[in-house]
């Protein structure tokens, strides 16, 4: 199955701060930015480098409350790395696929995700500890 890293997704307290460091640090440039409900994020994407399949980025994600996702891990485990997102062709297809291997999927139907893309995510305990995003480009 074709795949690369489009994304990894860090959880933080506040955003602003986050966004500037990864700016100063690592000379990263905001190339969108979202608040999503449904997940309960208000998110940024910081623009590493463009390849075949599309992009690849780092996420900042700050919680909407303490009663979502990234506010749950945030209480937990602290700041740092909350996802991994691998860019796939086509997201039903690649749910389907991995879904008939055993992994258990979080999302029964493709969700929206950052940039107009379709997102749906693998149980982590299914993946070695590691929360993975499955993320279709929109297409043009
Ligand atoms: C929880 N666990 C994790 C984890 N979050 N393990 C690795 N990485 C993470 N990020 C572990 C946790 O330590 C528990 O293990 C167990 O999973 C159950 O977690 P929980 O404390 O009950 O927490 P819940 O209720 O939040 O459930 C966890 C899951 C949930 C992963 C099921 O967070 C979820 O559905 N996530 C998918 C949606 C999401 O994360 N959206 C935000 C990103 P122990 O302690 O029992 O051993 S939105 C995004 O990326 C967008 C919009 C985009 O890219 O466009
Ligand atoms: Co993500």
């Amino acid at each position: 199955m074709f795949m690369r890293i489009d994304h990894v997704g860090i959880a933080c307290h506040d955003l602003e701060e986050k966004i500037a460091f990864f700016e100063r640090t690592f000379e990263l440039t905001v190339v969108a930015r979202e608040v999503n409900e449904e997940q309960g994020v208000k998110e940024a994407m910081l623009h590493i480098a463009d390849g075949d399949g599309g992009g690849s980025y780092i996420q900042l994600l700050e919680p909407l409350g303490p009663d979502t996702p990234v506010g749950r891990f945030l209480a937990k485990r602290g700041e740092g790395v909350h996802h991994v997102a691998f860019g796939v062709p086509d997201v039903a297809e690649a749910m389907r696929e991995i879904g008939g291997r055993g992994v258990r999927l979080l999302d029964e139907a493709p969700r929206h995700g950052t940039m107009g893309s379709s997102i749906a995510f693998l149980h982590p305990k299914d993946v070695g500890g590691m929360l993975t995003e499955l993320v279709q480009a929109p297409k043009h």
